[in-house]
C-alpha cells in the first residue's frame, strides 16, 4: 500500500471535484478538482528541476493556496517539505538553508535577492518566487506542467516535513515528520472531534506550523471540507465569517480578541459546531467568558511541533477549563518525578509521550535526539503538569526555558546573547511576562556596563538593535534596565524570580 499522507488525504475527497476545497476572500473558490491538478503540476515541476524524493523543498511565503499547493505537491512528489516563517530575517533564514540544504528555496519577491545569495553559500541550486498573491516564477513554471502526476510511493517511515524548533541553546532544531507520524495524528484528530459531512472550517491560522499546516488542513481535507481560507487572524472577518463555518481552530489570542468585540456572541456562533484551541495555555477566565457570551465550550487540546497532538478535551463528554483533557488514542502520556517515576494524580511532574505521531528526530543531531528521549522510546516535552482524578490532564510551566507569545514559541537564549553581544551591556535575562492579547510577551531584563557606552544605552537602542536581527515576534515588548540579575548558589539567573517581580 502507498502511505504516501497525499494518498491518504486525497483517498477521502469528495466524489464530486467540483465541491469547494479553499474559500477565498473574494468569493472565489479552489475546489478539490483544481487541487489535485495544480499540486500535480507542481509536483511534475520539482521533478523537472531535477529533486529526488527525499529532497528538501524549503517555503518563506505568506498563506495563499498556492502555498498550500507548494506543500501538497512536495508530499506528492515524495520530498519532505520545510515551511518558514516570513518574519524570519538575514541570520535565521541562513541558518535553516545551510542546515536542511534544500534542493529549492521558495521566497517572497521582497527577499529575491538575500535569498539568492544564501542559497548560493548554502548550495541550494534553485529559488524561486511566489508572491503574496499566490504568483511568481514558481507558479509560471508550474503552469505548463501536465495536471496527472502518480503520488510517489511512501512508507510510513518515510520523511514528509521538518519543522524548525527553536532550542533552549539557541540553535534550532529540525523536527522530521514522517509520513506515518502526520497521518496517525490526523485520523486521530479527524474521529476524536468528530469531524461530519457538511462541516466548514474557519481557517486562520498561519500555514507555516504544525497548528494550521497539519492539525488545521489535514482535518478538513481528510473530511473533504471546504475551508475559509483566510490570509491570518482578523477580527472583522472572523465576525463575518463565522456565522457561516461549523468549526474554528486558534491559539488563545484569537478568543481574547473575539470577546474583546461587542459585536461578539450567540448570533455569531449561530451554526458552529466546535472551538478548538491550542499552542498556548488558555486561561480559565477566557474560557468561561467565551461559555457564557457565545454559549459554546471551548476544547482545549496539547501538542507540540515534535508529534503533533498528544492530548485532547473530549468532543463529545465534558470539556474542562485548564486542563487539555485526555491522551489521544493512540498516545501514551506519562507523568514523571525528578528520577523518573511516575507521579500519582494531582502531582506536578515532567510530561513524556510517546505514540505513532511522536517524530523521528531532530535533522542532523543524533546526539540531540537520543537525549530527549528515554530508554524506553518516552520524548521529554518539557512541559510541566498533572493528572486529575478523572485523569484530565492540566499544563502547569515548563521546564524548558521557553516563551510562547500568541502561539509563537520564542528561545530566551536566542535573544539573550545578540544582547549580551551589544556594546555596554554586561549580561541579560529574557522572560516571558503576562500580556493581555499575547499571553506571554518577551521582556528583556539588561544590566549594563558602568561605562559611557553602558550608560548611553536605552530600551529604545536595544529593541532597534534586535528588531534588525530577529524575527519581529521574538523582538522585546519591553526592556528593564536593571542593577543586576538575581542568581541562586549555582550563579544560574533565577528567572522565577524575576517573573515574579515583574509580572504585575
Ligand atoms: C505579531 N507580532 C507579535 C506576534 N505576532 N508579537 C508577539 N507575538 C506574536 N505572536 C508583532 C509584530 O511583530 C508587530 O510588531 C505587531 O505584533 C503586530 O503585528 P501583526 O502582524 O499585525 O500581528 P497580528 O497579525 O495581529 O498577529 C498576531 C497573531 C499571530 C494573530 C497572534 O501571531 C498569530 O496568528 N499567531 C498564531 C501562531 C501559531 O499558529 N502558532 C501555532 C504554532 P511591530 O509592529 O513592532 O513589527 S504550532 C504549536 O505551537 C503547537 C504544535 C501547537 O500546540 O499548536
Ligand atoms: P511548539 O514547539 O511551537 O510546537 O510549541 C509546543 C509547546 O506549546 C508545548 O511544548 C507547550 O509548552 C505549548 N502548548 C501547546 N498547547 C498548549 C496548551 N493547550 N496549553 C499549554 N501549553 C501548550
Amino acid at each position: 500500500m502507498n502511505e504516501n499522507l497525499y494518498t491518504q488525504l486525497s483517498a477521502r475527497f469528495p466524489q464530486d471535484p467540483a465541491a469547494p476545497c479553499l474559500i477565498l476572500g473574494g468569493g472565489s473558490a479552489w475546489t478539490y478538482g483544481d487541487i489535485g491538478r495544480a499540486s500535480g503540476r507542481m509536483a511534475n515541476l520539482l521533478v523537472a528541476l531535477g529533486l529526488k524524493p527525499g529532497d528538501r523543498v524549503a517555503a518563506q511565503v505568506e498563506k495563499t493556496p498556492e502555498a498550500l499547493i507548494l506543500y501538497l505537491a512536495a508530499l506528492r512528489a515524495g520530498m519532505v517539505f520545510l515551511p518558514l516563517n516570513p518574519a524570519y530575517q538575514r541570520n535565521e533564514l541562513d541558518y535553516f538553508l545551510k542546515d536542511a540544504r534544500p534542493g529549492l528555496f521558495v521566497c517572497r519577491p521582497p527577499m529575491r535577492v538575500l535569498a539568492e545569495e544564501l542559497a548560493q553559500q548554502a548550495g541550494v541550486p534553485h529559488v524561486l518566487e511566489l508572491d503574496d498573491a499566490g504568483r511568481g516564477s514558481l507558479i509560471a513554471m508550474a503552469a505548463p506542467q501536465p495536471d496527472a502526476f502518480a503520488t510517489v510511493p511512501r512508507t510510513d517511515a518515510d520523511l514528509a516535513a521538518i519543522l524548525y524548533t527553536s532550542g533552549t541553546t539557541g540553535r534550532s532544531k529540525g523536527a522530521m515528520l514522517s509520513h506515518g507520524n502526520l497521518a496517525h495524528n490526523a485520523r486521530t484528530l479527524h474521529r476524536y472531534w468528530q469531524f461530519q459531512p457538511g462541516d466548514v472550517l474557519l481557517h486562520m491560522l498561519p500555514i507555516f506550523h504544525v497548528h494550521g499546516l497539519f492539525v488545521a488542513c489535514h482535518c478538513a481535507l481528510l473530511n473533504g471540507s471546504a475551508m475559509f481560507f483566510e490570509p491570518k487572524f482578523d477580527l472583522a472577518r472572523a465576525l463575518q465569517l463565522l456565522p457561516q463555518a461549523t468549526v474554528f481552530m486558534g491559539v488563545p489570542t484569537y478568543y481574547v480578541r473575539l470577546l474583546q468585540d461587542p459585536a461578539f456572541g450567540r448570533e455569531t456562533c449561530r451554526s458552529m459546531r466546535l472551538f478548538i484551541s491550542g499552542s498556548a495555555p488558555l486561561l480559565k477566565e477566557t474560557f468561561e467568558d467565551f461559555q457564557a457570551r457565545s454559549g459554546h465550550t471551548i476544547l482545549e487540546r496539547y501538542g507540540m511541533t515534535e508529534g503533533g497532538m498528544f492530548t485532547s478535551n473530549p468532543c463529545a463528554g465534558e470539556r474542562r477549563g485548564g486542563t487539555v483533557g485526555f491522551p489521544l488514542p493512540g498516545t501514551e502520556i506519562r507523568i514523571v518525578d525528578a528520577d523518573g517515576e511516575p507521579v500519582p494524580p494531582g502531582t506536578v511532574g515532567r510530561i513524556q509521550v510517546r505514540g505513532e505521531n511522536v517524530f523521528v528526530g531532530y535533522w542532523g543531531m543524533p546526539e540531540k535526539t537520543k537525549e530527549e528521549f528515554t530508554a524506553d522510546g518516552f520524548f521529554e516535552t518539557g512541559d510541566l503538569g498533572s493528572r486529575d482524578a478523572d485523569g484530565y490532564i492540566s499544563i502547569s510551566g515548563r521546564s524548558k526555558d521557553l516563551v510562547i507569545s500568541g502561539g509563537l514559541n520564542v528561545y530566551p537564549k536566542e535573544i539573550e546573547e545578540l544582547i549580551d553581544a551589544m556594546p555596554g551591556v554586561v549580561e541579560s535575562a529574557v522572560i516571558g511576562l503576562p500580556h493581555p492579547d499575547f499571553g506571554e510577551a518577551v521582556s528583556a531584563m539588561v544590566v549594563r556596563q558602568k561605562n559611557p557606552a553602558g550608560a548611553a544605552l536605552t530600551e529604545a537602542q536595544i529593541i532597534a538593535a534586535i528588531k534588525d536581527k530577529l524575527a519581529n515576534f521574538k523582538v522585546p515588548k519591553r526592556v528593564y534596565l536593571v542593577d543586576d540579575l538575581p542568581r541562586n548558589a549555582m550563579g544560574k539567573v533565577q528567572k522565577n524570580l524575576l517573573r515574579q517581580a515583574y509580572s504585575s
